[in-house]
């Protein structure tokens, strides 16, 4: 996929309340203006990469972006999964990642129970995969340094309330 690594950031909105409740696997959900924004060589499916809420720390994270064929949803979302505990939820907030590669389409599953052990071996392979050089080094991209602490901040230097970025340029 010649768009990665893809840069991107936007508010957090609010979804069907379903990742915490029904899978025990919170997902912040962007807007359809990062959505629309989606170059047409990245694919619908399950990503990996780092993230950072407002202008905190840099976690791991993975994506799914597509439209959840398990809940058959009929509106394309992208939805991050941060790989670590927060203390509060962040809707409003804005979340800047970086999708750094490609796990495996999105599926469906014969239960929930399926489809929350495959949520978590992809959790497993980011974990590993994040370790190399190539993928470690993203992590440091003055994308995250300079990350808006709230949305009058990115609105006010961007004029809007997403940002895009091809490739780190
Ligand atoms: P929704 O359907 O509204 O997206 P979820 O049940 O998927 O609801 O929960 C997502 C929300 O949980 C996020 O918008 C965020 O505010 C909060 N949250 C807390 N911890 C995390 C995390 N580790 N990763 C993603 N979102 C988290
Ligand atoms: N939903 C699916 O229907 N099929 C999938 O294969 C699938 N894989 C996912 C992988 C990851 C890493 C994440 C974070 C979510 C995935 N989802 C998938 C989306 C899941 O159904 C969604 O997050 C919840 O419904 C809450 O919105
Ligand atoms: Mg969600």
């Amino acid at each position: 996929m010649k768009s990665l690594p893809y840069f991107c950031r936007g508010e957090v909105i609010r979804g069907f309340g379903r990742g915490s409740k029904e899978l025990g696997i919170p997902t912040a959900n962007f807007p359809d203006s990062v959505v629309d924004n989606l170059p047409a060589d990245i694919n619908t499916g399950i990503y990996y990469g780092w993230a950072c809420v407002g202008n905190g720390d840099v976690h791991r994270m993975v994506m799914s972006i597509g439209w959840n064929p398990y809940y058959k949803n009929t509106k394309k979302s992208m939805e991050t999964h941060v790989i670590h505990t927060f203390k509060e939820d962040f809707y409003g907030e804005i979340l800047s990642v970086v999708m750094v590669g490609y796990i495996r389409p999105e599926r469906t599953f014969d239960s929930l129970e399926a489809l929350i052990s495959a949520i978590n071996s992809d959790i497993g392979e980011a974990k590993v995969k994040l370790q190399l050089p190539e993928h470690l080094k993203l992590r440091e991209d003055n994308f995250f340094t300079t990350a808006p602490a709230s949305s009058a901040d990115l609105s006010s230097t961007t004029g809007s309330t997403s940002q895009t970025i091809l490739n780190g340029h």
